[in-house]
């Protein structure tokens, strides 16, 4: 018997989760007998148009895709909270900056640029980190990147840039990769990328996980304090796991095993408890400092190195809570770069002003009108106080009668009293920064943009040599994939006005027969900068497991002591396990009992985790020999430079994947998990891939 409906729950009933005693309604609320069966002329139809049940879940149905964002369409939204750890009144007068211990709420979305929403999410791009952080003075967007350098100089390219990565309009394709013709025709068309393109051909564009990447607000800011002084700022976010990449191999592995491997993996550390932490880092500098520095600080394509000016930690992002609704909150969150707080500035990097227009422009499209800011994900969690009304989809409508200023309604102006109500402030509320600007109008880039290979040097020379070789790697890898030899050539021709040896080796693996010549440069390169050690992944390498995934391959009889210490040693050092069995059901261990697992082998290759154990009792050991998926988990754990610990019982599984002979310190032999456990805080065996580390 239909259950009464709660009147009092009224519109909000919807928002509860789905629960099975809930009677359903139509959008209108009225109960529904039978929402299966479209109302028919007799059982065996025709249907009837009258029926308003079927129709009106078919209509809203048919309307349930919004655009996706044109670029950074694939992303995964977290909630979490900023908490001040080092106030900086001296620098800003924006409150979240001003008192240690200061907390706000956030929500970061992390994506990808170029791949459509369905795309995988170990395409070699670079990763967005946008984060809105709803201050008591409204939201602060800070919609940045893990790379800190941009492709471009002036957001009049972008829709070039974006329309060349994307693929291409008469085919569709390729899909989320920048493998092709166009993509590398209008970079080597477009030298000031290349300090970019130094950044995306390196590991920095395949990362490990989005727990362990670096975030950059990218653009030179201001900061300004309660006296109207400024300062220049840029954003940093350090993450306390310390940074990690895949190898490309890897990464192509992933996207087939698990095209959600980014998001799964931080759904899973948050409902596991182990909540993210970034610190929040400020490189502050004045105006003597950027006259003097070698470039332009309001050139989006160039960083300030670290160790020129220090990053200082004010704060700690933390992230602690998955979506409950993936569309209302990672699809309808609008992020916009014009969204900042009294005491925290634009500056005039013609990439950002650009990009103020249109932020709040796409939203109007992708959200469908003005009214996006009462969306729950939206809306401010302060007070809102302005005459803005109406228009598509209002949600939170002001009562009384007064919307214009000024006015005699809000206020009691009859005893001569100041009118109350929403008023500008001009003490507390947001005023520009008065940055002097007397200049003619003109369509044309300053000079000082104009040196395109200096930092890219710098970048390529801060790498260790590993890192050197997967970006030579990439960079082969990706314009074999061009097919017109003069894109090819002319690409080579800037790798020459970066790194001689860089180009060499990578017309070599071009199969070129003579090194192209140099492209003429803009300008000459300022100097051959020092390296820059913030720069490198690997020369900067956490040293622990903390946060990281060993896949445990189990097959019958292995050693039930062994699984049991090692799965401790393992947790207690910060790191998860995940069971790999030859049945899901799990594996019968020496002991006698069964231990479920979590994956099955054929569905869990060793691309999936950090570092793997193979465990097996005496006769399984044989019978693995021969199974495919087994060796390709141990091949590609060898290639991979993995740690692979394993128990003497599984030497026949290494010899079938052709590994016994090249047995060497990255292999750990269980039995005391210690030894094995401690290797691994170095995460990979660079020693197995050609090149020494310096
Ligand atoms: Fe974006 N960018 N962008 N971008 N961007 C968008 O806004 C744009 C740039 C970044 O998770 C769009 O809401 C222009 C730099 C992130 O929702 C759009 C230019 C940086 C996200 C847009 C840039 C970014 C976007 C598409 C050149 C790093 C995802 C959907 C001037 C500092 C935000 C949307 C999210 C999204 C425009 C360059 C980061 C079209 C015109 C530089 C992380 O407005």
């Amino acid at each position: 018997m239909a259950k009464e409906i709660d009147l009092d729950s009224g519109g909000a009933n919807h928002q509860k989760p789905r629960g099975e005693d809930d009677i359903m309604t139509t959008a209108q609320g009225a109960p529904v007998a039978d929402d299966q069966n479209w109302l028919k002329a007799g059982a065996r139809g025709p249907s009837l148009l009258e029926d308003h049940i079927a129709r009106e879940k078919i209509f809203h149905f048919d309307h349930e895709r919004i655009p996706e964002r044109v670029v950074h369409a694939r992303g995964y939204g977290i909630h979490g909270h900023f908490e001040l750890t080092r106030a900086i009144p001296e620098y800003s007068r924006a409150a979240i900056f001003n008192e240690t211990g200061v907390k706000v709420p956030t929500f970061t979305r992390f994506s990808t640029v170029a791949g459509n929403k369905g795309s995988p999410d170990l395409a070699r791009d670079v990763r967005g980190f946008a984060t809105k952080f709803y201050t008591s003075e409204g939201n602060w967007d800070l919609v940045g990147n893990n790379i800190p350098v941009f492709f471009i100089q002036d957001a009049i390219k972008f829709p070039d840039l974006i329309h060349a990565a994307k693929p291409a309009p008469d085919r569709g394709f390729p899909q989320a990769q920048t493998a092709h013709d166009n993509f590398w025709d209008f970079i080597s068309l477009t030298p000031e990328s290349m300090n970019m393109v130094m950044w995306i051909m390196s590991d920095r564009t395949i990362p490990r996980s989005f727990r362990f990447m670096e975030g950059f607000g990218v653009h030179t800011f201001r900061l300004v304090n309660a006296k109207g002084k400024a300062h220049f700022v840029k954003f940093h976010w350090k993450p306390h796991l310390g940074m990690q990449s895949v190898v490309w191999n890897e990464a192509l592995k992933i996207n087939g095993a698990d095209p959600d491997f980014h998001r799964r993996d931080i759904w899973d550390a948050i409902e596991a408890g182990d909540f993210p932490k970034w610190d929040l880092g400020i490189q502050v500098f004045d105006e003597t400092f950027a006259e003097e520095f070698e470039f332009d600080v309001l050139d989006a394509t160039k960083i300030i190195p670290e160790e020129q000016v220090p990053v200082e930690i004010i704060g700690t992002l933390t992230m602690d809570a998955n979506v409950d609704n993936f569309f209302a909150e990672t699809e309808q969150v609008a992020f916009c770069t014009q969204n900042i707080v009294p005491g925290i500035d634009f500056t005039e990097d013609p990439l950002l002003q650009g990009r103020n227009f249109s932020y709040l422009d796409t939203q109007l499209k992708r959200l469908g009108g003005p009214n996006f800011t009462h969306i729950p994900i939206n809306a401010s969690k302060c007070p809102v106080r302005h005459f803005q009304q109406d228009g598509h989809m209002a949600m939170t409508n002001p009562k009384g009668r007064v919307n214009y200023e000024p006015n005699s309604w809000s206020g009691d102006i009859d005893d001569n009293r100041e009118p109350r109500g929403p008023r500008g402030c001009p003490m507390h509320g947001f005023t520009s920064y008065e940055a002097p600007v007397e200049s003619p109008k003109l369509r044309a880039r300053s000079e000082t943009f104009a040196d395109h290979y200096s930092q890219a040097r710098q970048f390529y020379v801060s790498q260790t040599p590993v890192e050197q070789k997967h970006m030579a790697d990439a960079l082969t890898f990706e314009l074999s994939k061009v097919e017109r030899s003069d894109i090819r050539a002319r690409m080579v021709g800037h790798l020459r006005n970066i790194d001689d040896d860089l180009a060499s080796k990578v017309a070599e693996g071009l199969g070129m027969e003579k090194l192209p010549a140099a492209i003429p440069a803009a300008r000459e390169p300022i100097t051959d900068l020092p390296p820059s050690p913030a720069l490198s992944i690997l020369a900067n390498a956490p040293k622990s497991f903390k946060g990281r995934k060993l896949g445990l391959y189990l097959a019958e009889g292995a050693d039930a002591g062994i699984v049991s210490s090692l799965t401790k040693a393992i947790e207690g050092a910060g790191g998860m396990v995940e069971i790999v069995a030859p049945h899901v059901g799990g594996t019968k261990l020496s002991d006698g009992k069964n231990r479920p697992a979590n994956q099955k082998i054929d569905g869990a290759p060793s691309v999936l985790y950090d570092a793997v154990a193979i465990v097996m009792g005496k006769d399984a050991g044989e019978k693995f020999a021969d199974d495919k998926p087994s060796i390709d988990f141990v091949n590609d754990a060898f290639a991979h430079a993995k740690f692979i610990g394993f128990s003497p019982e599984v030497m026949p599984l290494l010899k079938a994947a052709g590994v016994a002979e090249k047995m060497d310190d990255g292999f750990v032999e269980l039995g005391d998990p210690a030894p094995f456990v401690n290797a691994i805080k170095d995460l990979r065996f660079w020693d197995r891939m050609a090149v020494k580390q310096a």
